[in-house]
């Protein structure tokens, strides 16, 4: 029997950790120093020692209902053994068409159709994909060029690194996906610093696009994609107005709009998406992460009406789209996600970002003022703590804050370079909040 097997006594570390190369992860230093979790429930991890750790990321912004939810645990189990897999292709099972429906139900308006993947980085391929197809199918196959982002980051796919604006994440490999550009980024600490919710100051950064329409001309480019929210990055918010008036520049040169949702999507910023929470809506919503609640590999795209209907013009027998993957509707994934679904619906947990959003906020902001605090960030359900970068060695401050938290306050947090980034479950109380930043508090003033 293995070490993992159900049935086993206490799950105890692996005896070689060598074998496995881990993603995004510094492997040799974590392998001299695991950081091993066994187990969880509700806002807590449990890790190799026995310790319960308060899960302040919700895993990596996916477990928006908590850890080990009955009823979704349930649906998967009884899935397994009802239909374990069907073939995506000219097949189908019951379950995607129910949990599109599902979908299009909670979403903006005019998003009526949904194609499913397994990750964020296929959603984004996906989304650049049907953008590039879209135009083609009305006549314009010479809008070919993508707009991303700097400092955005949707995922690590060849199209998702291209139009990404993460240095790191695109110089090692290659040329990437040609005809992209980037409008700048939207953080601002010389006007911004310490913004409660939206910033203020911005809004003309929008107007990049309408630069990069000048330099390229409208008629060679499909789609612009954004995070309504940076996660990744930082958690960089948009400008109050930024946008709203990205989407009328976009309408006015017939461009599409992405927004990735992979991470502000079910309930991060107390709506169903950000789109709705901000007002603003996109042709496009690519999706993942709180869609099963973490609980199965699964990515969902949402497409507008006006977008799916010209696809839909060719002979019948004719396949609209050239593209899809073996798991697209995976059986268990699209049982977790109605599982998910409900949960979220029972417990009204879209709105609780909503209702926590003030106490969150005056939570977070209570931390200025301690040592090397930069900036502090936050909306809804999520925010941001940047350190100050101690000099020539960018990232080590926020790493030792990381891994104190968890080594010696039991504390989950994420780091990305010298920002804190948090993002609990929903489902957590007042009581969960103070606990998180008295924690990070002494976790701030203990990394010099
Ligand atoms: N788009 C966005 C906006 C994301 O945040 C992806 C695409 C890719 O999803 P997959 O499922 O392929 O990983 C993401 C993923 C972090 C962190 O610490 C964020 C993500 C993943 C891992 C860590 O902020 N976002
Ligand atoms: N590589 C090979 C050799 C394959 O046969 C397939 C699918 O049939 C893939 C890659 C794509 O796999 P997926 O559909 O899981 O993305």
């Amino acid at each position: 029997m293995s070490a993992s097997e159900p049935g086993h006594a206490a799950p105890r570390a692996p005896e070689r950790t060598d074998a496995y190369w881990m993603p995004f992860t510094a492997n040799r230093q974590f392998k001299k120093a695991p950081r091993l979790l066994v187990g969880a429930e509700g806002m807590y991890y449990r890790d190799v020692d026995g310790r319960e750790i308060l899960d302040a990321t919700a895993g990596l912004w996916c477990v928006n209902a908590g850890h080990a939810r009955p009823r979704i645990v349930e649906a998967i189990r009884r899935q397994a053994e009802t239909l374990d897999y069907a073939p995506s292709f000219q097949m189908g099972h019951p379950l995607p068409f129910e949990l599109a429906e599902r979908l299009v139900a909670i979403a903006p308006a005019p998003l009526k159709h949904v194609f499913f993947t397994n990750s964020g980085s296929e959603s984004v391929d996906t989304a650049l994909k049907i953008a590039l197809a879209y135009h083609r199918a009305r006549g314009e196959g010479q809008r070919t060029r993508l707009i991303g982002r700097e400092k955005g980051y949707h995922g690590v796919g060849f199209g998702g690194i291209s139009v990404g604006g993460l240095g790191n994440n695109r110089k090692y490999f290659g040329a990437l996906l040609p005809g992209v550009d980037h409008l700048r980024h939207t953080l601002d600490l010389e006007r911004n610093a310490f913004s409660r919710g939206l910033p203020r100051h911005g809004i003309e950064l929008a107007e990049d696009l309408e630069r990069l329409v000048q330099l390229h001309d409208a008629s060679t480019i499909a789609a612009v994609i954004v995070e309504p929210l940076a996660g990744s990055a930082g958690v960089i918010l948009p400008p109050a107005g930024y946008l709203q008036r990205l989407r009328e520049i976009c309408d006015r040169h017939g461009i599409l709009l992405i927004f990735d949702e992979v991470i502000t999507g079910f309930g991060r910023v107390g709506e169903a998406f950000a789109a709705q929470r901000f007002g603003v809506t996109p042709d496009i919503i690519t999706t993942a992460k709180g869609l099963t609640n973490g609980a199965a590999p699964m990515g969902a795209v949402l497409v507008s009406e006006a977008v799916h209907q010209a696809f839909m013009a060719g002979p019948e027998e004719a396949i609209e789209l050239f593209h899809g993957y073996t798991y697209s509707g995976h059986p268990l994934a699209c049982a977790a996600a109605l599982a998910a679904l409900d949960t979220y619906q029972e417990e009204g947990l879209f709105r609780k970002a909503i209702g926590l959003e003030r106490y969150w906020e005056d939570a977070i902001h209570a931390l200025r003022g301690l040592p090397h605090v930069a900036d502090i960030r936050n909306i809804g359900l999520v925010g941001a703590i940047e350190l100050e970068a101690r000099p020539g060695a960018a990232g080590a401050r926020g790493y030792e804050a990381f891994t104190r938290a968890f080594h010696e306050h039991a504390l989950m947090v994420r780091c990305t370079g010298d920002v804190l980034a948090l993002s609990p479950p929903l489902i957590l109380d007042e009581g969960h909040i103070d606990q998180i930043f008295e924690r990070l508090a002494a976790t701030i003033r203990a990394t010099a």
